[in-house]
């Protein structure tokens, strides 16, 4: 161990069975370099295998959620090298969480930072955030989803606006293009974030699971095939006990008792 900060910070409320997972690179606007994708991936993955956590939350702080990629680590990269390491493709770690993770954003939330937010299933954002992909500025374009997540999010003349000019859109403006689930004052981004993660937490986490890939077959699949595969994992919940719990316990005019099992 360096003794240094670590770059993400892990806070866990077994209680209401949700994680608070905190981009720490102030200085820097959370700018997302190896060391920080490894230390979120690292954490998220430890969450996703955490029985007592069942939803989420990734935050940055009240500057930036993160303002993208490391510029200075990438400015002299080589083709040869970004292939070698290829580091995007661990974003893919992202996208493979099982468990429902909401974006807190507050701040910029730029060119990776909001492909990050992206790649996450839902955005909260404080009145004073800016999403953009601001790429274009620096001579390349989105690298890690954004030309995808952003077209499939807001439609594609706004997402080639966005993308083509670099410039970036308030958080009122995300809401209404659906980039972004819900707007809260600034200073209660996280706290809103944490009560609707700790709601979420409160479902059964097979059925959370299965909604969420659900849900992301519609970016994946075609209809037909996303229909039938919505129907399998429907049809596979009855083999949970949750399934039986939730059905009874509304039955009997009761809360359920959801196990994950
Ligand atoms: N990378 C590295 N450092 C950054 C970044 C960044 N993306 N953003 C900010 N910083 C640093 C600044 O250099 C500055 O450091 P220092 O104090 O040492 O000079 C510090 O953070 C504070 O920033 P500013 O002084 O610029 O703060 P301002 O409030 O004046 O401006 C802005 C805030 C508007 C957010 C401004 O910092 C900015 O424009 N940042 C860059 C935004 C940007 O272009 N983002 C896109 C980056 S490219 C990308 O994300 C591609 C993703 C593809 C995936 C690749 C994976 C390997």
């Amino acid at each position: 161990m360096t003794g240094e900060e670590p770059l993400v910070l892990v806070e866990r409320d077994e209680r209401r069975r949700v994680a608070l997972v905190r981009l720490n690179r102030p200085r820097q606007l959370n700018a997302l370099n190896g060391e920080v994708m490894d230390q979120l991936c690292d954490a998220l993955e430890a969450l996703d295998r955490d029985d007592a956590i069942r939803c989420l939350v990734v935050t940055g702080n009240e500057r930036a959620f993160a303002a993208g990629a490391d510029i200075a680590e990438m400015a002299n990269a080589t083709p040869i090298e970004l292939l070698r390491t290829n580091r995007i493709a661990q974003w893919d770690r992202v996208r493979r969480i099982s468990k429902p993770v909401i974006a807190a954003v507050s701040g910029w939330c730029l060119g990776g930072g909001n492909e990050l937010a992206m790649a996450l299933d839902l955005i909260v954002a404080g009145e004073g955030a800016r999403f953009g992909q601001p790429e274009i500025n620096l001579g390349v374009i989105p690298g890690a989803g954004g030309t995808q997540r952003l077209t499939r999010a807001i439609g594609k003349s706004r997402a080639m606006e966005m993308i083509l000019t670099g410039e970036p859109i308030d958080a009122r403006e995300a809401l209404r293009l659906g980039l972004v689930s819900r707007v809260v004052p600034d200073e209660l981004v996280v706290e809103d974030a944490m009560a609707l993660a700790a709601s979420i937490a409160t479902k059964a986490p097979l059925a959370l699971r299965m909604a969420k890939e659900a849900v992301n077959a519609a970016y994946e699949m075609s209809l037909t095939d996303a229909l039938a595969h919505e129907r399998r994992l429907f049809y596979l919940l009855f083999a949970s006990e949750d399934q039986k719990e939730g059905m009874a316990a509304f039955v009997e005019k009761r809360p359920p008792d959801f196990k994950g099992r």
